[in-house]
């Protein structure tokens, strides 16, 4: 899973994308080139655990979160900004970082903390980058029919009709992530990677003297942003930039102390990334390996199976699965899962459960 940070200049994206990474890429508090940080960070995993102790796989992967850092301040159609438009639409969700902390020794770029104004102005330029998309198109599209065979036309029409509808939703300031789309206009407008269109965690970066305020602070902004495909959270970056240097005890131990939510912001954004993307894991078990697998909710058997190799989707003829407890609980004895009737045999159509440990049988 790809999530890319973003946010306006000495926000806090570094700090946060340190807090998220710890110790596995950690790079200065001033990103001073103009190349994004990067860092990949495993998911932690309870399930996998507690398999690979009862199969001491010779192989463990965990799911995987890529974070990338963009040292730029916005997306405007000038700039730095522009390089890494394209890249960034290819995240699965976007994390942007606001700054409400005051702090004069961190002069804010616009003189003073305003962070309702820097959300509405960083939405505002994402809503240009997909209205400078869709201009573009629309003047092919225009250049095109001119050309064209009358019976051609009707097809196009009705997708310029589409990108009008998008054009006139952008216009009114919203992102198109708000608009209301049938699966058939989705599919058809997926290629165009609207940047507008990804879920967005929204990470409101407070100041160390309000962090006995976060939850009113994030409450406020749920009020204001959430809705379907926004997610907050409220927290010190500077703070968890520094806790994440920690070991797990200590940290444990200043996050009571200062009275910080238990789950780290890592843990949180992996809950609120999950959550946001409409997915959950499966899991795959073996001496040779042991997996966990990230697919959407409502993927099924095969759909599933697709995720591993597309020949599994291909040859799917069914599927073994027991949730990761019985199969742990049985010491991943397949004969012992039988004999309790904890394992089953499920078909094409079966569901996926987050948990379930699967094995495909396929055939090609
Ligand atoms: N007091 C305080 N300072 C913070 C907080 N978060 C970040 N800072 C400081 O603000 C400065 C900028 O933070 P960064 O995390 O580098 O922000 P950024 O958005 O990556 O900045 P650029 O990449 O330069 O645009 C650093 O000195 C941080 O230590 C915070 O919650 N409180
Ligand atoms: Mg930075």
């Amino acid at each position: 899973m790809d999530l890319g940070i973003i946010g306006k200049a000495r926000s806090g994206k570094t700090s946060v994308f340190n807090a998220v990474t710890r110790g596995t890429a950690q790079v200065g508090a001033y990103s001073a080139g103009n190349e994004p940080n990067v860092g990949v960070v495993k998911v932690p995993d309870e399930r996998v655990e507690a398999l690979v102790g009862v199969f001491t796989p010779k192989k463990t992967t965990y799911a995987e979160i890529r974070w990338v850092d963009y040292p730029i301040d916005g997306f405007g159609t000038e700039g730095p900004g522009r390089q890494f438009v394209t890249e960034l639409a290819k995240a699965d969700a976007l994390v942007h970082v606001v700054r409400a902390f005051e702090d004069d020794s961190v002069p804010h770029p616009e003189g003073s903390v305003d962070a309702h104004r820097d959300i509405d102005a960083l939405n505002l330029e994402l809503t240009f980058v997909d209205l400078g998309l869709i201009e573009r198109r629309l003047a092919r599209i225009d250049q095109e029919m001119k050309s064209m065979k009358a019976a051609d036309r009707a097809g196009v029409e009705a997708h310029r009709e589409l990108l009008g509808r998008l054009q006139a939703h952008l216009e009114s300031g919203e992102g198109l992530r708000s608009m209301s789309l049938t699966d058939a206009e989705d599919k058809e407008l997926r290629a165009y990677q609207f940047i507008t269109m990804l879920p967005v965690l929204l990470v409101v970066n407070i100041g160390e003297d309000d962090l006995g305020r976060a939850g009113e602070i994030e409450a406020e902004f749920v009020a204001r942003y959430g809705a379907d495909g926004v997610a907050v959270a409220a927290l010190c970056a500077k703070i968890e930039a520094e806790l994440a240097q920690m070991d797990t005890e200590e940290a444990a131990a200043f996050r009571e102390d200062l009275g910080l939510p238990e789950d780290s912001p890592r843990d949180r954004a992996i809950v609120a990334a999950y959550e946001l993307l409409g997915v959950h894991s499966f899991l795959t078990a073996g001496e040779d390996e042991v997996r966990a697998w990230t697919v959407a909710k409502g993927a099924t058997a095969p759909e599933a199976a697709g995720r591993i190799h597309s020949d599994l989707e291909r040859g799917f003829i069914r599927a073994e699965v027991a949730s990761w407890r019985d199969m742990v609980d049985a010491k991943g004895s397949m004969a012992e899962l039988k004999k309790a009737g904890k394992l089953r045999t499920e078909g094409k159509t079966y569901v996926v459960q987050d948990g379930d440990v699967m094995n495909i049988l396929f055939n090609v």
